[in-house]
């Protein structure tokens, strides 16, 4: 019985030795330690051995047994031990490889550029005034002295909502607000950003959306003069130092006199060429100073009260600047265009 035992101690230790993983080892621990295993076996044939051998077997099979239940305990806590190394190898983190690239965005470059002429005109005292998109027959034409029928009021192609409901066509209409909550008290110095809509045909130059900034400034002896001051320091802020501006006369229903305001342009500086089809200027805005009936309608008394008044597109404004030559561009969202000017 005493070989039996060393033999199997052998075996089982031999193959506990060979246990590649916590799986084999535990059919190891089955095999031989369990219920029906050699080990019990040869303790169940004890009864036919005399009282002397009896205990020696007894012991001799427990030690066998602590020995292979200890060997496959250390066997097991190093399998387990490879196993978790193993892991911790695989999941380890290079923290020096290079990373992963992110795609950054920026603002788009009419957002950009609106902001930057916000800041130009906070920057000689105006404040920035908003007004609905969706707005009134009478603040968007009636309160700027284009009554109804007026033939003026052909010059911007309407969405209509309903009768007296529009999508405004131009940010003036806030001005008549303004001016109209400011009651007959000057100073109103604002400017009036915002997307505006008409029923234009989309081509190079036409969108049936786009944005205008407003300027008015309404206080007492506001003159012409003023206005031109203001827009050449925006002339010269926004397209350089170089430029210069010229204003020709022309018609609005909400100013008199009305002016167009061109700017010297970029290429010939002046002399002509091609792209201001040898005039030597590009237009920019529409100004004036604002109708005495406008003034009147808003509360303002125009024998104290004079002001002045113009407005942009950003789009053309932007077109120039970046030699820009589809204003679609900025509406068709493709990415190779728009990060173009991520820096700019
Ligand atoms: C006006 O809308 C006047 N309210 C501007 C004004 C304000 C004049 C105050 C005097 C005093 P006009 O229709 O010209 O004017 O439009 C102003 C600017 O909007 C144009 O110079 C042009 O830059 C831009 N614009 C007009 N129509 C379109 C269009 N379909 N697509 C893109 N930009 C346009």
């Amino acid at each position: 019985m005493k070989e039996r035992l060393e033999e199997l101690k052998q075996e089982a230790l031999q193959r506990v030795r060979e246990a590649e993983d916590v799986k084999q080892l535990q059919e190891v621990r089955v095999a031989y330690l369990g219920k029906k295993g050699p080990i019990t076996e040869v303790l169940r044939g004890m009864g036919k051995l005399s009282a002397e051998e009896r205990p020696v077997i007894g012991q001799l099979a427990n030690d066998v047994r602590g020995e292979i239940a200890t060997a496959i305990d250390t066997k097991q806590e190093q399998l387990e031990k490879v196993a978790l190394e193993a892991k911790l190898a695989e999941e380890s983190i290079d923290v020096t490889l290079p990373g992963r690239p992110v795609q950054q965005g920026g603002p788009h470059l009419l957002t950009k550029l609106i902001e930057e002429i916000e800041d130009l005109f906070i920057g000689m005292g105006f404040e920035i005034a908003e007004g609905p998109e969706v707005e009134q027959d009478y603040y968007n034409f009636e309160a700027l002295n284009l009554p109804k029928g007026h033939p003026a009021r052909d010059m911007q192609d309407s969405f209509y909502i309903t009768e007296d409901l529009l999508m405004r066509t131009h940010t003036s209409p806030v001005q008549a607000r303004t001016m109209k909550n400011h009651e007959g008290r000057g100073p109103v110095k604002i400017i009036c950003p915002g997307k505006v809509y008409r029923r234009d045909t989309d081509d190079a130059t036409h969108s049936h959306q786009f944005t205008q900034i407003e300027g008015l400034y309404v206080d007492k002896n506001v003159r012409m003069s003023d206005l031109k001051g203001v827009l050449d320091t925006f002339a010269k802020k926004i397209f350089g130092q170089n430029r210069e501006i010229r204003l020709r006369p022309s018609f609005f229903p909400f100013t008199e006199p009305s002016v167009e305001m061109d700017i010297s342009c970029k290429i010939c500086l002046g002399s002509g060429c091609s792209v201001c089809k040898q005039t030597g200027w590009i237009e920019i805005l529409g100004a004036g100073m604002v109708h005495p009936n406008v003034l009147k309608m808003a509360g303002f008394d125009p024998k104290v009260y004079t002001g002045f008044a113009f407005g942009m597109g950003p789009e053309r404004i932007a077109m120039l600047k970046y030699g820009v030559d589809d204003i679609r561009h900025f509406y068709t969202n493709d990415n190779r265009f728009l990060k173009q000017f991520h820096n700019a």
